[in-house]
């Protein structure tokens, strides 16, 4: 096990308190004080000369500032334009190979291997497992080791021209301070990480129903042995906690802040030196078959700091198979026959070809001269902010920024900006994950036939430069066909022109390389655009997009798609899939005990402004309902085995927000007060079971939902990471 002390590089995390500044969430939880005009208590002595010093406390000790006023000194919305990618599409998109485990006779050698005793679930020897997969009479698990590294990672390995926000040539600098004129074609600097296993996007795991995965994650970011800068965001203290996005899993293995508040690490999250064994068991909920997913990812938890985190590279992947009767095994020769072909390894683990994760990612890097500033900086203090820093230029730039979120001007894919797949000429399975802190993509497979040209050379500036490259000429020219969402496997495919990938959402389809949706067939040398055509200036919501306002020039190409030799071909979409799990004919029933959520700006300001219920996050306690229809204001508690349904509202005008509810997928029964059960042209894989619902402005939803096979602390939260950072989360359990 290591301890704090080992290895090289070792350095002290930039604990805010310790150094005399004040933890977000200190001055979250003033900010609500002040808001509803209640005197300060326990955090009077830290915070007062803090607030007072930056003039937020009027003469009573209240929080002083204004909505307007708070904000003024809490935000500056400006953000870099990152340079321009002068070659692009000639980076190939990296493919993820599967996580190779640790065979048994090594991990038994181990100091605390695994176990399902008392104790063995962290270093701190606090905790156990509360399901070891013998209950369900499934093996031991296969184990993993995912250590959390401070590394590097490149974004392209093109020349870049550093451009202002009007895409004209600007000044660049570099890790010396030196100063390179306007027009200087640049190679860019790697940008820091916290990666797990040091890569971004970190591994994948291909687990399979039936074989539990035990991950043990170790945090090893106190290490730093490249000497790399760790600037100005991530968690302070470097600790973390991993969720399975959004696997069937135990609270204890969940990484979620309700639990380990009070149990496990008791505090934020595991810090350097520890390590955890979060247990996947791989088991559907209620071992029910129908309950099976597809595709999860795991990421960061840290309270407060997830969007820093995630976006500092904490990003995993986790396909999951089914074997059974080989329904979906990664062999397109058996059961469903959907595209893949399996390779097995002697230590157990698989790859499958034509099979592809696609992680979408935005970023900006620095321009050197764009201000840090932010309501963050005192959790820095080595960054020494407010100031600009020309010696990152070019590296990653992010702003906790709660007020419009945050979204980046470069759009990745698996960690590659502008990258290029070449495919062979038949089916593939694409799995689709928005891994951005805030960003909403919609896609389309479209040719051009004069290619990408850089939106600056089109004469766009600002907001509109956002993506980089535009194919003016671009049309569609394939479908998709959809067969997942979140919950796994569609009860049938849908057909789709394009299809919104909202934060932490996944889509899965299947493409046909052979064939233009006009029945023509492909040949070899095409090329083929995925297409983001939702423009979002702001974190706020989308400017435009099929369903609302379309903007027929924003065609911002994101990955090339280059169709080689025929290949083989066994796969076949079905026209059935997995079937739904019932929903009680008496689910109406039901609705007058619903337990209503509702996710709200509120009117306080500032950093106060992400509510629910009224409420922000409060990690030890669970949160109560707004009066149902039986008048009732139950707390939001569920009896294990027990099935509810939930409404999910958006009640602030002008926002959406991706809502993710932990534990169990859910059904959307109704949106807006009409019955969706049958399906909602506007929304065709309502019909499926979910993890996050997306919002629209004003938009309300209910989703039944079940509630099984374990007991504990769970949370629900928006999925735009610098909502759910500033306490847009709140807090459900499952009792005995
Ligand atoms: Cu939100």
């Amino acid at each position: 096990m290591p301890s704090p002390s080992d290895g090289a590089g070792a350095e002290s995390p930039e604990s805010s308190e310790q150094q005399g500044g004040l933890a977000r969430r200190t001055v979250l939880r003033l900010g609500a004080a002040g808001a509803v005009g209640v005197g300060l208590t326990t955090v009077r002595g830290v915070a007062m000369p803090y607030l007072a010093d930056r003039g937020w406390l009027s003469a009573d000790g209240a929080f002083a500032a204004t909505s307007t006023a708070l904000s003024d000194a809490l935000y500056t919305e400006e953000f870099p334009t990152s340079p321009l990618i002068l070659t692009p599409f000639r980076d190939a998109l990296a493919i993820p190979k599967a996580l190779r485990p640790t065979s048994r006779s090594e991990y038994r050698r181990w100091p605390n291997p695994p176990g399902p005793g008392r104790g063995q679930q962290n270093s701190l020897g606090n905790a156990r497992h509360q399901m070891w997969p013998n209950k369900v009479r499934y093996p031991d698990p296969i184990v993993y080791e995912i250590d959390l590294l401070v590394r590097r990672h490149s974004f392209t390995s093109s020349k870049v021209l550093p451009i202002d926000s009007n895409g004209r040539p600007t000044i660049s600098f570099n890790g010396s301070g030196q100063v390179f004129t306007a027009g200087t074609r640049r190679s860019l600097p790697a940008s820091t990480i916290y990666g797990f296993n040091g890569a971004f996007p970190g591994p994948m795991i291909n687990a399979e129903y039936g074989r539990p995965c035990l991950i043990r994650f170790r945090n090893r970011l106190h290490q730093n042995p490249l000497g790399l800068d760790r600037q100005d965001f991530g968690s302070p203290d470097w600790s973390f906690l991993t969720h399975l996005h959004n696997g069937h899993t135990a609270p204890e293995s969940d990484g979620n802040p309700h639990y380990s508040m009070t149990a496990g690490p008791k505090g934020a999250g595991y810090m350097p030196g520890m390590w955890v064994d979060n247990l996947y068991l791989n088991w559907p909920a209620g071992g029910d078959d129908r309950e099976k997913q597809s595709f999860f990812w795991f990421h960061d938890h840290r309270m407060d700091h997830t969007g820093a985190n995630v976006y500092k590279g904490m990003v995993g992947l986790y396909p999951i198979y089914d074997p059974k009767r080989g329904m979906d095994m990664g062999d397109e020769r058996r059961g469903l026959r959907l595209p893949g072909v399996r390779r097995n390894h002697p230590d157990g683990s698989f790859d499958v070809d034509y099979d592809i994760p696609l992680v979408f990612y935005d970023c900006r890097l620095n321009d050197g001269t764009t201000v840090h500033h932010d309501a963050h900086d005192q959790e820095y203090p080595k960054a020494r902010n407010p100031k600009t820093h020309p010696r990152w230029w070019g590296t990653t730039f992010f702003k906790h920024f709660p007020n419009h979120g945050f979204v980046g001007d470069i759009f990745t894919v698996n960690g590659t900006a502008c990258a290029v797949l070449h495919v062979k000429r038949r089916k593939y399975r694409f799995r689709f994950l928005d891994a951005s802190v805030a960003r909403i993509y919609e896609f389309k497979l479209m040719s051009s036939t004069k290619g990408p040209k850089s939106a600056a050379s089109l004469g766009y500036s600002g907001d509109d430069l956002q993506g980089q490259y535009r194919i003016p000429d671009g049309e569609q020219c394939m479908r998709f066909n959809q067969i997942a969402s979140d919950g796994g496997l569609l009860p049938f495919p849908i057909k789709r022109d394009s299809f919104e990938l909202w934060p932490a959402k996944r889509r899965e389809v299947v493409v046909d390389f052979t064939r233009y949706q006009d029945g023509s067939p492909t040949s070899k040398g095409d090329v083929i655009y995925l297409t983001n055509v939702m423009k979002m200036g702001t974190g706020r919501m989308w400017d435009s997009s099929s369903r609302f306002s379309p903007d027929p020039d924003y065609k911002v190409p994101v990955l090339k798609i280059v169709i080689g030799d025929n290949a083989p071909d066994h796969s076949h979409v079905p026209p059935r899939l997995r079937p739904l799990p019932p929903l009680p004919s008496n689910w109406r029933s039901m609705m007058d005990d619903r337990k209503v959520f509702e996710v709200e700006r509120g009117s306080a300001g500032g950093e106060t402004e992400w509510l629910i219920n009224g409420q922000q996050f409060e990690p030890h306690s669970v949160a109560r309902s707004l009066p149902n229809g039986a008048g009732q204001t139950p707390l939001a508690r569920q009896k294990k085995g027990s099935f509810a349904l939930w409404e999910i509202r958006n009640g602030g005008g002008g926002w959406v927000h991706p809502f993710h509810l932990h534990m169990e997928e859910h059904r959307t029964v109704m949106r807006d007060g009409k019955e969706v059960t049958r399906g909602d042209p506007s929304h065709p894989d309502d019909r499926s079971r979910e993890d996050l619902v997306a919002l629209d402005p004003g938009e309300s939803v209910v989703v039944y939902r079940g509630f099984r096979d374990f007991v504990g602390p769970y949370v629900a939260h928006c999925h735009n990471l610098a909502h759910e950072d500033h306490a847009m989360m709140f807090g459900w359990s499952i009792t005995p």
